[in-house]
């Protein structure tokens, strides 16, 4: 063990045995009320065979504790992961925003960002077809701004008074408490056929983009319509998007499916390892920013969260950036009791009137209460300002600040008698609402209604779909096939159906013949559905954010007794100067026995890192441990499910018995170990290759 001479303290115990010890809080072991602890072994008790004591305070304040860990996880967003990074701003940031975050480019402010998925409870695994969240904390000179989105730009619904029923429709089912993390069941499509203005984000849903191959290769978005307002009080809508440098990438179902039993934890151990090896990942924060009269001039209304305002129409304007650097250091005191609130907000930055970001601004903090116990949630280190924090607020369960004197009113004249008086408001530096005389302003009758305005439900549904790329339309109508052949109730697919007929008849159509069902009638439409143009910036594959690199990717190089020494390292330093990161994998972690006698040491062991940890495979196999590899299953399966996945497979000439027993037929994916492999390692998937490979809708 290393130790560290200022932080380790080394004594010797009863027995004359050595201990050393962490110096962080002081060299001893301690209860919590500082009293130091001799034994933390063995409890009190009554003789060495006799019954424990109710006087061990020690065992029973570490029992009492210990009960007492968990809090309740949250009602949706359970299982995430996070790390710490910095935002700094752009030159054009300012000109929209007075925020101070936004005023000085290069500046840094400090962020912490949570990725989860939704409907998953916290144990669930990483890699279910879901949403995910992508929740930002900006601790700004002028207090917390959260930026609570989704890597998906639009919302099941369009205000937040349903939001409990679709949450209740998609977690597991009440009367058996399953499935966990699937949307694949009765009453998540009962309540979606029955609610036609979340057609749109189920297209989505159902896209590649909820099968990210990483947190850091997702897009994120503000989703609602926000307002930036700049210095002379000039307001511009805005709605807010991060754009990965490391580019989209998603995953193949059939991987997601294998990756979650594999490794659970895939996706934040790949956030981990990334950030571990200085691999720091890099959103861009842009906008898509416009007036009132742009905002009548669309098909649709701004304020409802089920469209999108298409890249075609308003551009996305670059104004920063964001750099994640810096993993948690524990994972409860951080990333469990990070609190974020969409009304979290600073000068310069506003609300709209969308109806579902006026109700997440209540229901954000006051799910807080109840997952953190106590109203003072905010004093938690990694919730609270890195700005001053200064009012009449008081006491509460779990109060942190002792604050001095009587002055917990205002207005008080305390000060005149010599006495603190504690802070005053500031009408200069003070968050001023914007005065919205603006779309959606606080006017007219008290109705519940929704505006006219909102009432199409599948015309950009029809946009998403038919501009999506052939493959990924196929895995969108191949997934709309898998969710509903998990529904039992006839009738519900039935109805899914007749509101697909009104997205696409050509989608309905391969969904139903997918399902072997007919196709039936139109649902009825609340107003005709328009044919949009198309928008390529909402595509994966072909789509601007597309990227043929192996800067961030993993390959995964096989190796086995017998292998050729020089080709690893040739392999490996290729990989690696390329940006990538090279993996060995062999049968026995402890390492192959390479052509020339000497022993190389694996990363990991081949039956517990399948090929679906990787972005591509390399085959650096000799005849020898080839003729071995192919009576072992794990081999087979994992240059198999390379195939299957439509990565590149780059393999020696001795290896092609297992790359035949695995059915792997030649193509543009599938070379030789020499130069050309890596430039085909850092291209794309190789779509071409699936409807060789499986059926799809
Ligand atoms: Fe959330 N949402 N949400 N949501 N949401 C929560 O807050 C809610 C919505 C999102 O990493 C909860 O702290 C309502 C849209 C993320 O800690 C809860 C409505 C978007 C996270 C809640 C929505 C989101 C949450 C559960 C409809 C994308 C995880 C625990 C009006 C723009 C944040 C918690 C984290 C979490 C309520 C809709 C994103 C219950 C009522 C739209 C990323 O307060």
């Amino acid at each position: 063990m290393a130790t560290d001479p200022k932080t380790y303290e080394t004594i010797t115990g009863p027995g004359g045995e050595l201990h050393q010890q962490t110096a962080a809080n002081g060299p001893h072991l301690t209860t919590n009320q500082g009293i130091v602890v001799a034994d933390n072994q063995n409890s009190l008790k009554a003789g060495a065979r006799g019954p424990t004591l109710l006087e061990d305070f020690i065992l029973r304040e570490k029992i009492f504790h210990f009960d007492h860990e968990r809090i309740p996880e949250r009602i949706v967003h359970a299982r995430g992961t996070a790390a710490h990074g910095y935002f700094e701003p752009y030159p054009a940031a300012a000109t929209y925003s007075k925020a101070g975050l936004f005023q000085t480019p290069g500046e840094q402010t400090p962020v912490f960002v949570r990725f989860s998925t939704v409907a998953g409870g916290a144990g669930s695994a990483d890699t279910p077809r879901d949403v995910r969240g992508f929740a930002v904390k900006f601790y700004t000179g002028e207090g917390v701004w959260d930026l609570v989105g989704n890597n998906i730009p639009v919302f099941f619904i369009q205000d937040a008074i349903k939001f409990p029923d679709l949450v209740h429709a998609v977690k597991m089912e009440a009367d058996k408490g399953y499935p966990q993390a699937a949307s694949a069941h009765d009453t998540f499509w009962d309540w979606i056929g029955l609610m036609p203005e979340a057609t749109h984000m189920v297209m989505w849903q159902m896209s590649d983009r909820t099968i990210p191959r990483s947190f850091v290769t997702m897009e994120g978005f503000g989703i609602h319509t926000f307002r930036l307002i700049d210095a002379d009080g000039k307001n511009t809508y805005v709605k807010f998007h991060w754009k990965p440098k490391q580019g989209l990438q998603s995953q193949i179902w059939d991987e997601a499916v294998k990756t979650a039993g594999a490794d659970p934890d895939f996706q934040r151990r790949d956030l981990f390892e990334r950030l571990d090896r200085g691999d720091y990942p890099e959103w861009e924060l842009g906008i898509q920013a416009f007036d009132e009269e742009t905002a009548n001039g669309l098909d649709f209304d701004v304020l409802d969260s089920t469209k999108i305002i298409p890249e075609e129409i308003v551009p996305v304007t670059p104004i920063g950036k964001m750099v994640l650097d810096r993993y948690p250091d524990n994972f409860f005191a951080e990333t469990e009791q990070v609190a974020f609130c969409p009304g979290n907000i600073v000068p310069g930055i506003d609300f709209t009137n969308d109806p579902l970001l006026q109700g997440r601004l209540f229901s954000y903090l006051d799910t807080q209460k109840s997952r953190l116990g106590t109203t003072n949630f905010h004093q938690l280190p990694i919730n609270a300002p890195k700005s001053p924090v200064n009012n009449f607020q008081r006491d509460g369960m779990m109060q942190m600040n002792v604050p001095k004197g009587r002055a917990n009113y205002e207005p008080n004249s305390l000060n005149e008698a010599g006495e603190d008086a504690g802070p005053r408001e500031c009408p200069v530096k003070g968050y001023s609402t914007y005065a919205a005389q603006d779309i959606g302003a606080e006017q007219g009758d008290k109705l519940r209604v929704r505006p006219e305005s909102f009432a199409d439900h599948y015309s950009q549904a029809r946009l998403f779909f038919r501009s999506l790329d052939k493959a990924e339309q196929a895995h969108l109508a191949s997934a709309l096939v898998f969710e509903l052949s998990k529904v039992g109730l006839e009738h519900v697919r039935k109805r899914v159906l007749s509101n697909l007929v009104n997205v696409d008849p050509a989608l309905a159509g391969r969904v139903a013949e997918g399902l072997n069902m007919d196709v039936p009638a139109a649902s009825a439409t609340a107003v005709p559905v328009k044919d949009l143009d198309p928008s390529p910036a909402v595509r994966i594959i072909g789509g601007p954010l597309e990227k043929v690199t192996l800067e961030g990717r993993s390959v995964g190089i096989l190796i086995a007794d017998g292998s050729d020494g020089e080709l690893i390292d040739r392999l490996t330093s290729e990989i690696g100067d390329a940006g990538g990161k090279p993996i060995l994998i062999a049968p026995k972690v402890g390492g192959a026995k390479l052509k020339d006698g000497s022993l190389l040491k694996a990363d990991a062991q081949l039956a517990g890192f399948p090929s679906v940890f990787v972005d591509s495979i390399a085959l650096a196999l000799s005849a020898e441990g080839t003729a071995a590899l192919l009576k072992e299953a794990a081999a087979v399966q994992f240059v198999m499910d390379a195939f299957g996945h439509l990565k590149t497979i780059g393999a020696t000439d001795a290896a092609k018995p297992l790359l035949d027993k695995a059915g792997v037929e030649k193509d543009a994916g599938v070379t030789g170990l020499d130069d050309g492999f890596l430039a085909v390692a850092g291209s794309k998937r190789h779509f071409d290759r699936e409807p060789g490979v499986r059926m799809l809708a």
